[in-house]
């Protein structure tokens, strides 16, 4: 007879699966887990005959894929309220960066801390993440901008993994913004975190992806282009924050080097997105910094359906533009905000977040085989999840590593 670890019944089930129409619902379902996967799923009437250490009712709740939160930069130093504050002052950014603001303070202030320090300053954001059902978070590196920093950032995040119970994937983002040493220099901070940084941190194994961020501000799509290459060479799969602040051709430069995301897009061209398609790259929208940043300007969400783009959403924490640690209200600000629907939204921390980092292998819908990563809501049914604000949903995580 079949044995299993944990039978789950009497509850709902949204799975998410690609090749089920809207949300995959099981109405009653059940869920056999073994071995911190899932076994088996489908209504409870046809659950087969088996043996389950332990069982439980759920009582009419919903069971979704834990959610995937696909973008953050939710490890660093200090705190930039100050300067939201005065932006809504009327302050410019140029005036804030001169008076010792902007992203310079955040690596400043990074770079001060000790390791236990960031650490400790992260957790409680990762804990919220995980309050509200995430089991997989992405964290990007980009305060550090050298060496021993960029390193030092990576091994907080493994920390962080350790620390919250969450499945942290780390994404070297040295590429971020230029440091105030290599200031006036770009193309040498490029060619030193080509030569030097990406090598360790390939043989190391301590990122799972590269990023960069392409836009004026900071590099230029060759620039980008020249770690991208050696990146790949270093078998590092690539993404990239694109056409966030201006068309930069970054959603074209992300499907040229088959990146799994890019991110941001608002200003992305038809043709971006028409590349993305044919590349496979994953759309990752990030409604809390266009909240924050006060922005106008509207990804092109009806042309990325057009088009058969995934779209993922992140919360893209980070303490200069998404002061944000919350996926649910992602959700919810990605379905007024950019005009998707909560099927959409529900998928997009879900299904589309694990493809944006490369996982929907073994995780994101449930499905047998999967990761049995699953949460489970009371609720009356999965669209509320982009409805209510502030509302305790959740009412439990099974995570796979603890099953
Ligand atoms: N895009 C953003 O919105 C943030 N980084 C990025 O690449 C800004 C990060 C910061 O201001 O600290
Ligand atoms: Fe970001």
């Amino acid at each position: 007879m079949t044995k299993w670890d944990l039978v789950l019944t009497g509850g709902h089930a949204a799975t998410l699966r690609d090749d089920a129409p809207g949300y995959g619902e099981i109405e009653t379902a059940a869920v056999a887990i073994s071995d911190g996967k899932i076994a088996w799923i489908g209504p409870e009437n046809d659950l087969p005959a088996g043996e389950a250490a332990e069982t439980r009712s759920l009582s009419g709740r919903w069971l979704t894929p834990a959610l995937i939160d696909c973008h953050t930069h939710l490890i660093f130093g200090g705190n930039r309220a100050l300067e939201f504050e005065q932006r809504l002052e009327g302050a410019s950014y140029e005036e804030i960066a001169t008076a010792g603001g902007g992203i310079l303070s955040t690596v400043k202030a990074t770079r001060d801390a000790s390791p236990d320090e960031l650490l400790q300053a992260a957790l409680p954001r990762a804990q919220a993440l995980r309050a509200e059902g995430v089991a997989t978070v992405e964290i990007k590196t980009g305060y550090g901008l050298d060496i021993d920093n960029e390193l030092k950032m990576l091994e907080v995040a493994r920390w962080l993994g350790d620390a919250s119970g969450l499945d942290v994937r780390r994404t070297l983002l040295a590429a971020h913004t230029v440091p105030p040493e290599f200031s006036g220099r770009p193309d040498d901070y490029i060619e030193m975190i080509t030569d030097e940084l990406l090598p360790q941190v390939a043989s190391g194994k301590l990122a799972d992806a590269v990023d960069a961020y392409c836009e004026s501000i900071a590099f230029s799509a060759p620039q980008i282009a020249q770690l991208f290459r050696k990146a790949q060479n270093l078998g590092l799969p690539v993404k990239l924050h694109a056409d966030q602040l201006s068309d930069g051709g970054g959603a074209e430069l992300a499907a040229f080097f088959e990146a799994l995301s890019a991110d941001h897009l608002e200003y992305t061209s038809v043709s971006g997105v028409k590349a993305m398609a044919k590349a496979g790259t994953v759309a990752v929208l990030l409604p809390g910094a266009f909240l924050t940043l006060g922005e106008t300007q509207l990804p092109p969400v009806a042309v990325l359906r057009e088009n058969g783009v995934p779209v993922a959403i992140g919360s893209d924490c980070n303490p200069g533009t998404s002061p944000l640690c919350s996926l649910r209200t992602a959700m919810i600000l990605g379905s007024r905000l950019f005009g998707l629907t909560p099927l959409e939204c529900l998928a997009g921390v879900t299904r589309e977040a694990a493809r944006a980092l490369g996982l929907l292998a073994d995780r994101g819908t449930l499905e047998v085989d999967k990761r049995a990563d699953i949460a489970v809501w009371d609720i009356d049914h999965p669209r509320d999840l982009t409805y209510w604000m502030g509302t305790p949903q959740l009412a439990e995580l099974l995570l796979a590593d603890s099953t």
